[in-house]
């Protein structure tokens, strides 16, 4: 298996100093791993996180998020730890931003603009860049004026690279353009991947979702044994990967490996990266795959759960809906007509039999893997291929020697069982997809006759 990872190249430039806060309704135990999810955003962003500070309130102060007092407080740890960028857990408004750095003299960011940067790190391909534009510009409207004040200030650090530098002097209806712009750029690419998804159409199509760091490309990998970059920073891919995968028994599928998900994934970007999620919604089944390893992971189960059902309903699918239908063997999945698989993986990291237990006990339906030892992967090609095989039937093509085209379409789509030629004709004997039938047929040079048990 090839993989690629990522080194941390120099030393950290940012020296980041984490703020959060427990509303009465919140648990300050999940509220401290939410800390912790963003000091691992934040490191994930090439910061060093030199302290952080967790406020219990009643409810978030208009001004300045959190009250005064604290501000000084901050303002103090800053000074004593030589920080240089404070993050904020929750979303500031533009004004709360704006009077905060008033105070502190130092850049403030939040979550959105944390997670912003590092999808604008991350991001290799024309589409992930448009995309992350559209939502760094749609983020930064309203906030242009202390993006400016900034940027007078200073220049390159987390949460000011994107459109803020190189744009310094747009106003707003210049942003705005670059949006509408961006955005039929982006629907160009999205036809030209619509062509491409029908050219595929009837191959069957697995897609793994889930949190990020679940696993999800590391899995690809290991069962595609292709080098998709798997890393132990959040968010290491941005543009789904898709291979062909052929199943031990034989038949193949196409396997994508998504961008992950996190809580309160910016809406911004949801909006912009449905290009990538159409592969969500086109999926004939979905892995689902979850990191059983850590503490949290029944609450990343749900945020995904959520994610997944945002961008189903919000795209209009007609595959989502309220009432999710949940056959035997599938995951609680909101994309009702998309089959789930629920992948608990990382299970070598649970030596204990008695959590091990736990989880089958509390995920019947689910399939423990490591996708590091390879443990579970079988298995889970069985399931795949289960769900596969329902939808296959016997039938023999025939087609002209000449029709390189249609010959490389049946090779491609179908498990061959037999060839060979009858007179002028060449004549396959195949397994394939019920719908991968119905699209051969659409061929004028090929003639389908369906097998006598199909
Ligand atoms: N121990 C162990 N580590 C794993 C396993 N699967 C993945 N990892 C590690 O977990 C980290 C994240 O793996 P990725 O495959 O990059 O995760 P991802 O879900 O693709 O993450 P994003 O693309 O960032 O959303 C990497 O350091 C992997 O080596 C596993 O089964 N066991
Ligand atoms: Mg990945």
């Amino acid at each position: 298996m090839r993989s690629t990872r990522v080194t941390p190249s120099t030393a950290p430039l940012e020296r980041a100093f984490l703020v959060g806060i427990t509303l009465p309704r919140a648990r300050r135990e999940d509220e401290i791993q939410n800390l912790a999810e963003l000091e691992l955003l934040a490191r994930s962003a090439g910061a060093e996180v030199v302290g952080r500070t967790l406020q219990s309130r009643t409810r978030v102060d208009g001004t300045t998020f959190v009250g005064k007092g604290k501000i000084e407080e901050i303002a103090r740890e800053i000074h004593d730890h030589g920080a240089n960028l404070v993050i904020f857990d929750d979303d500031l408004t533009p004004a709360q931003a704006r009077n905060i750095e008033k105070i502190l003299e130092i850049n403030v960011i939040d979550r959105t603009e944390l997670i912003l940067d590092i999808f604008s790190r991350r991001a290799r391909t024309r589409q992930a860049r448009i995309q992350v534009e559209i939502a760094q510009l749609n983020y930064a409207l309203p906030r242009l004026r202390r993006l400016w004040e900034h940027l007078g200030r200073q220049a390159g650090g987390i949460g000011t690279r994107g459109p803020g530098e190189t744009q310094i002097e747009v106003d707003r209806r210049k942003a705005r353009d670059r949006i509408a712009s961006l955005e039929r750029e982006l629907e160009k690419i999205y036809r030209g991947a619509e062509e491409r998804r029908k050219r595929r159409e009837g191959i069957f199509t697995v897609t793994i979702v889930g949190y990020t760091n679940a696993g999800k490309s590391t899995l690809l990998n290991r069962i595609a044994g292709s080098g998709v970059l798997e890393s132990d920073r959040l968010f290491s891919t941005l543009d789904s990967t898709t291979r062909r995968v052929i199943s031990p028994g034989g038949e193949p599928f196409l396997l994508t490996d998504t961008i992950g998900f996190i809580r309160k994934l910016p809406t911004h970007l949801v909006d912009s990266f449905k290009v990538t999620l159409l592969d969500v919604r086109e999926a004939d089944l979905l892995l689902h795959v979850a990191d059983a390893s850590i503490d949290r992971c029944e609450e990343h189960i749900e945020v995904v759960n959520a994610v997944l059902e945002d961008v189903l309903v919000r795209s209009g699918s007609g595959k989502a809906g309220a009432g999710a239908r949940r056959g035997h063997g599938e995951a609680a999945s909101p994309s009702a007509s998309v089959p789930t698989v629920l992948v608990l993986n990382k299970i070598d990291l649970i030596e204990d039999a008695g959590r091990r237990n736990a989880l089958r006990v509390k995920h019947p339906d689910a399939v423990l893997t490591s996708a590091a030892t390879g443990e579970g992967a079988d298995a889970l090609l069985e399931i795949v291929e289960s769900h596969l095989g329902k939808e296959l039937v016997e039938a023999e093509i025939l087609v002209s020697p000449e029709e390189g085209r249609v010959i490389a379409l049946i090779e491609r789509s179908a498990k061959v069982l037999s060839r060979k030629l009858a007179g002028d004709r060449m004549v396959f004997r195949v397994r394939v997809r019920k719908r991968e039938v119905a699209i051969l047929e659409r061929e004028r040079a090929v003639r389908v006759r369906r097998a006598p048990s199909s």
